[in-house]
């Protein structure tokens, strides 16, 4: 593991901060085996396109082959366990709470392992893959068994059941994209880990709590369009980086 630099005044900030607001992709799953979006088309899939199967015109045009794309994903997220990135996470919010800090964990990830990690409060800005909804009651039912028994499944209601995720063209749930602009807008620091920084309004955060006069960090594999805006870009895996943060911070 190549060594980790953290500079110390973004450290300071850290410890200063009383309102800390941290945005997490799917790179920060990526250690826990599951593909990221962008890669989530190995194999089976490496045919699709997934900009044309998250969107609900896919959905209607094929709702068999988008189900069992979403359904293949739900059962690889079910056999998956939170890695040091998660629980690292967790710790931090935990440790905020004891010192009477706000920590607020947005995430873009529909795979629940944050929660899985023990963080709570999450913010799922783009949902969940393991609620399904019924089109006929709009009823959530959670699915953690295994594979459905027909694509597209149905409810007991008979409706067609769909992954209960925002599609590409989909607003955001209401209060989960309040909140999420709301502790952008007034954190002191702002963390994006893990994500592309390609997907709107999710990759407007970090602009918005620049603005809005926070601290900037992005914690990220590969560079990003918010590697030259964040005020520290730390390049690397986030399960060996946050780990390292959480000691540093003591
Ligand atoms: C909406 C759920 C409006 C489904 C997803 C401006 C403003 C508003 C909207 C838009 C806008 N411009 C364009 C739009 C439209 C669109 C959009 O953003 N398009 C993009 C492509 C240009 N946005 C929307 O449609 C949004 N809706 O705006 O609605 C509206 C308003 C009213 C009424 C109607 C409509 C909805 C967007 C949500 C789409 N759903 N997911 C599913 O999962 O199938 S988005 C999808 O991409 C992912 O789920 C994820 O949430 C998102 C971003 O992906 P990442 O998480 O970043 O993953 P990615 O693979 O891209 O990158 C991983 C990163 O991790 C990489 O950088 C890699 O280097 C790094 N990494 C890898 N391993 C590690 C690592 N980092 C650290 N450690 C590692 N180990």
């Amino acid at each position: 593991m190549t060594p980790i630099e953290i500079k110390s005044d973004f450290l300071s900030a850290l410890r200063e901060a009383n309102h800390i607001a941290i945005l997490t992709g799917a790179g920060v799953s990526a250690e826990s085996g599951v593909p990221t979006f962008r890669d989530a088309l190995t194999g089976l899939w490496a045919k699709y396109d997934p900009m044309q199967l998250a969107t609900p015109e896919a959905f209607s045009r094929d709702p068999e082959t988008v189900t069992r794309w979403y359904d293949q994903r739900r059962l690889n997220v079910l056999k998956c366990e939170p890695n040091p990135a998660h629980r690292a996470l967790a710790q931090w919010q935990r440790s905020c709470a004891a010192g009477g800090r706000t920590f607020t964990l947005i995430t873009q990830n529909v795979d629940r392992l944050h929660q899985a990690a023990g963080s709570t409060d999450v913010i799922e800005i783009h949902g969940s893959l393991i609620e399904w909804r019924c089109l006929i009651t709009q009823r959530l039912q959670e699915c953690r068994g295994g594979p459905f028994p027909q694509y597209p499944p149905r409810s007991d209601a008979g409706g067609l059941l769909r992954p209960n995720v925002v599609w590409f063209g989909e607003a955001l749930p209401e209060e989960a994209a309040r909140a999420a602009e709301h502790a952008a807008g007034f954190c002191d620091v702002f963390i994006s880990i893990g994500t592309s920084g390609l997907v709107y309004p999710a990759a407007g955060y970090l602009h918005l709590a620049k603005s809005s006069g926070a601290v900037t960090a992005e914690i990220n594999r590969d560079p990003t369009p918010a590697t030259d805006v964040a005020d520290y870009s730390m390049l690397g895996k986030a399960g060996e980086i946050l780990p390292a943060l959480l000691q540093a911070l003591g």
